[in-house]
């Protein structure tokens, strides 16, 4: 132990925050890694293109191609994130050599994926994939062609039965989440048919019962994305009420799904005073949905002091959301990782009991002074001390380590 960090657990104690306590806390909590920072969300169908209003930009070199590569990268990215751990796979992610129908995927197709997670000890989350495909050029859930829209809800079925299989093999319960991409560049006249279309089809997709212990499913609302900018189905009161209404689903809140100036960290316990649970893609738009590297910025800090605040750790299945492929792709990855794991620390070495007694006793000015005296308080030094106990590099380590794997390995593909 550090003197560094006994200093800092002195200090925290002073003000009631039980150190121990907090890292004991941070090490449980799952955070879901998503699996396309690897390859700019391209997936092993053989496409070379995303589709679907979401845009991964740059050209740095070492895009994982196929699924050794990104399987190799993602175990860097395990390596230097400290505290337990998910994979979450898209449906185009598939391990086979014949192309496979998305209405045609088996759980046999994500055997390797099943194989590899348990050989790491981590679960698996799961997606359905409507974007990137032909078949959904039009849209996906809401297509008006009725047999473009029944191949997209059979899609979806495809992708409950496997998560069940993830969540049955990995003994840890798999999330899943639905995003459709469908909407239009205008608004078009009839507003309320591609709604109804919706409901239908999610009526039929989630008609079939699973075992709450293996999988969970949830919606994913969007205000707009490229090519849809004014009119999108899929909204957020459209997934909030149909949640509502069935109360087994969850309701999904990426950062980056609202107005410029919405905040999902402001909904979180909104959400909660409904729901049993929810899930969040932490992202972090730049003035569009642009799935920016997740920072410890005010934004990420408040989404995590929301949920501690809200005692709801077991409530809120956190996941990331973002794609940057500018900048060395394992990098961008950890970079993200660690600073949604970070901002849950700094959440969690809140006296927050104190807070709330001094809220409770119309203490303004001292919760704001304490507050403000957290912001300065040692908490690098419990990460680092967190993450030497996680057997995860401790502070700029895993950047030379990063850089030695990109000139060893991804630089030369
Ligand atoms: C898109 C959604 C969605 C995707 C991933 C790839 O706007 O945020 O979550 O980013 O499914
Ligand atoms: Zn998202």
């Amino acid at each position: 132990m550090s003197k560094m960090f006994e200093l800092a657990k002195e200090q925290y104690a002073g003000i009631g925050v039980d150190v121990e306590k907090a890292m004991e806390l941070l090490a449980n909590a799952p955070l879901s890694i998503h699996c396309w920072q690897g390859d700019d969300v391209l997936g092993f169908e053989g496409g070379e293109t995303l589709t679907g209003g979401i845009q991964a930009t740059g050209n740095y070199p070492g895009r994982a191609r196929n699924i050794a590569e990104l399987r190799s990268d993602m175990e860097k990215v395990l390596s230097y994130v400290p505290g337990a751990k998910k994979v979450n796979l898209h449906a185009n992610y598939l391990d086979s050599s014949k192309p496979v129908a998305r209405d045609e995927l088996e759980p046999k197709h994500f055997e390797t994926w099943v194989e590899w997670a348990n050989a790491l000890g981590i679960g698996l989350d799961f997606n359905t994939t409507f974007f990137s495909s032909p078949l959904s050029e039009k849209g996906s859930l809401t297509n008006p062609d009725e047999g473009l829209r029944a191949f997209w809800i059979r899609h979806a079925k495809c992708v409950r039965d496997i998560a069940e299989y993830f969540g049955r093999s990995t003994g840890k319960t798999c999330v899943t989440n639905h995003w459709i991409h469908d909407g239009e560049k205008e608004v078009p006249i009839d507003t309320v048919g591609p709604r109804m279309r919706l409901i239908d089809s999610l009526n039929q997709i989630f008609a079939e019962k699973k075992n709450l212990e293996y999988t969970r499913d949830a919606l994913e609302s969007k205000l707009f994305g490229i090519g849809s900018e004014s009119y999108v189905p899929g909204s957020n009161e459209f997934y909030w009420a149909y949640v509502v209404q069935h109360p087994e689903l969850l309701i999904t809140m990426d950062a980056g799904h609202f107005h410029p100036t919405e905040l999902i960290s402001s909904k979180i316990s909104t959400v909660l005073c409904f729901a049993e649970k929810m899930l969040l893609h932490v992202s972090r738009p730049v003035r569009w949905d642009s799935d920016h590297v997740v920072l410890l910025d005010d934004e990420t800090r408040q989404i995590m002091r929301e949920v501690v605040r809200a005692d709801a750790l077991e409530r809120v299945y956190i996941a990331l959301d973002y794609f940057d492929a500018s900048i060395n792709r394992v990098i961008a990855w950890t970079v993200g990782a660690r600073n949604a794991r970070k901002a849950l620390l700094a959440a969690l070495l809140e006296p927050v009991a104190t807070l709330k007694k001094l809220e409770a006793e119309g203490d303004r000015s001292s919760r704001l002074a304490l507050q403000q005296e957290l912001l300065t308080m040692p908490m690098g030094a419990v990460w680092d001390e967190f993450c030497e106990r996680q057997g995860v590099p401790v502070g700029t380590k895993w950047l030379e380590d990063a850089k030695k794997y990109e000139r060893e390995v991804t630089i030369k593909r």
